[in-house]
């Protein structure tokens, strides 16, 4: 993509509604543009991060035996009757009444509706176990949407549901899904913890929040202070493995959000124990029969027997992820990207536009380094240096990469690793060789 074309209202100053650095840098960086309270538009820029932490998500569900699907976002009120959630949401539902009088609501998630599909066509045991996901944007009608992407009214969330023939078979999925959230937020670059949570309006007794340290967190949250050095995937299972061992090993690892714990009864010496607070990007359940039930998703089982399902609901917050991992990852300059889910692989700064020299390598190193696979953002525009190297370090590409009349004349192009700020001179192909490698 060149630069010169490429949609990307980058902001010099620093936008004043913006109270945390994350939302400040994605509107800076021209990531996203609110256009209501808590709803925003995604720019290009922003809009590429998104699909990149979608597709990782997407990955990791399908690889632990989940089903991508796809439902709508909005439902008919009468499904929610059903379970008993139309009145008790309240007013973060967004209700809506069509031409015809009928009542329906933009979705702020999809419990009822996934057990209304299940329900209509699975009925045998045999068909267990089953998981369903989708990406889908979601409603909730926040008292107070803040912090940009992280609470908003509008978001993008993967919601998966699983279903099981009895408590032992469920706890299983809970686990593989506890298991496949570890592995995403790694891949994202990111720590996250699971902590033992309160389930809310969802249900159930089981539940885990899955929770990033940060100063601006929503949640305050307790953990053992062994969690800041812990890497539990260096010995983690495969997905087919039990994975009970593991699932007790990383829980026995005293972790909790501050509606769970409770000072009295803390099992971790206060020496031990941090105090902090997290950014909430993902939360997972197993609430039985809560659904099932009112709703009748029932299947046969193997004496023919009617056996209400046992289900379980795991939530990732993907638009949230974003804002979270620039809260993790950026210094003064601007974003500092993780490989993974950068925009772009490279940038590749003109120093002289117009230079014939100079224009002529760039434009083969922009072939080159497309043709090898990599996503290359191109400064072709015809600006001062300084303004370039600014604008890269506030989209905060993984490398940088800078051609100008001086260092060919040596025979040198410059490669700068975002992250580090480590620069290093060397040959134009020894800089191809490099990013390809
Ligand atoms: N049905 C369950 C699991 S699928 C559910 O809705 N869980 S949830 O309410 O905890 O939401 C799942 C994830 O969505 C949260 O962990 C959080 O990361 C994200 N999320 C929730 N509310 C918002 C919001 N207002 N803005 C951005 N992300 C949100």
């Amino acid at each position: 993509m060149r630069l010169s074309s490429f949609f990307l209202p980058t902001l010099k100053e620093t936008p004043t509604e913006a109270q945390i650095v994350s939302h400040r840098l994605m509107l800076r960086a021209g990531m996203i543009r609110q256009t209501s309270a808590g709803i925003y538009a995604w720019l290009p820029l922003g809009h590429r991060v998104l699909k990149k932490i979608e597709q990782i998500v997407r990955e990791e569900q399908n690889a632990a035996g989940a089903q991508e699907l796809l439902m709508p976002t909005i439902q008919s009120a009468d499904l929610w009757r059903e379970s008993g959630r139309y009145d008790d949401y309240g007013k973060e539902m967004l209700r809506i009444t069509d031409r015809h009088e009928r009542e329906m609501l933009f979705g702020p998630t999809n419990e009822e509706m996934i057990t209304d599909i299940f329900r209509s066509f699975v009925k045998s045991y045999r068909q267990l176990p089953l998981n369903l996901y989708h990406i889908q944007w979601k409603f909730r009608d926040e008292i107070r949407p803040r912090f940009g992407v992280m609470r908003g009214r509008e978001f993008l969330m993967k919601d998966a549901y699983s279903f099981d023939i009895d408590a032992d078979s469920a706890r299983r999925s809970y686990q593989k899904m506890f298991l496949a959230y570890l592995r995403t937020y790694a891949r994202l670059g990111l720590k996250a913890i699971p902590m033992r949570a309160d389930t809310g309006p969802i249900g159930g007794d089981l539940s885990h929040e899955f929770i990033i340290l940060a100063e601006t967190g929503e949640s305050g949250v307790f953990c053992h202070k062994d969690w800041m050095e812990l890497d539990v995937l260096k010995d983690a299972p495969n997905v087919e493995d039990d994975l009970q061992p593991f699932f007790d090993q990383v829980t026995a690892i005293y972790a909790a959000t501050d509606e769970k714990h409770d000072a009295a009864t803390c099992p971790v010496a206060e020496s031990d124990l941090v105090s902090a607070r997290g950014i909430e990007v993902g939360h997972i359940f197993n609430f039985g029969t809560k659904y099932s039930k009112p709703m009748n998703a029932v299947v046969a089982g193997p004496n023919g027997e009617s056996i209400p399902v046992e289900m379980g609901s795991y939530g990732i917050g993907v638009s949230r992820l974003m804002g979270a991992i620039i809260e993790a990852s950026h210094d003064d300059n601007g974003i500092i990207w993780p490989d993974s889910v950068a925009p772009f692989n490279v940038g590749l700064i003109n120093l002289k536009v117009g230079d014939a020299e100079t224009d002529r390598v760039c434009l083969d190193l922009y072939g080159k380094l497309q043709a090898a696979g990599l996503d290359v953002a191109y400064d072709d525009r015809d600006e001062r240096p300084g303004a370039k190297f600014a604008d890269m370090d506030l989209i905060g590409l993984p490398w940088q990469l800078v051609v100008g009349p001086r260092g060919l004349k040596s025979g040198v192009v410059e490669l700068k690793r975002r992250a580090t700020g480590e620069k290093e001179e060397l040959s134009v192909e020894a800089a191809l060789a490099k990013l390809t490698a």
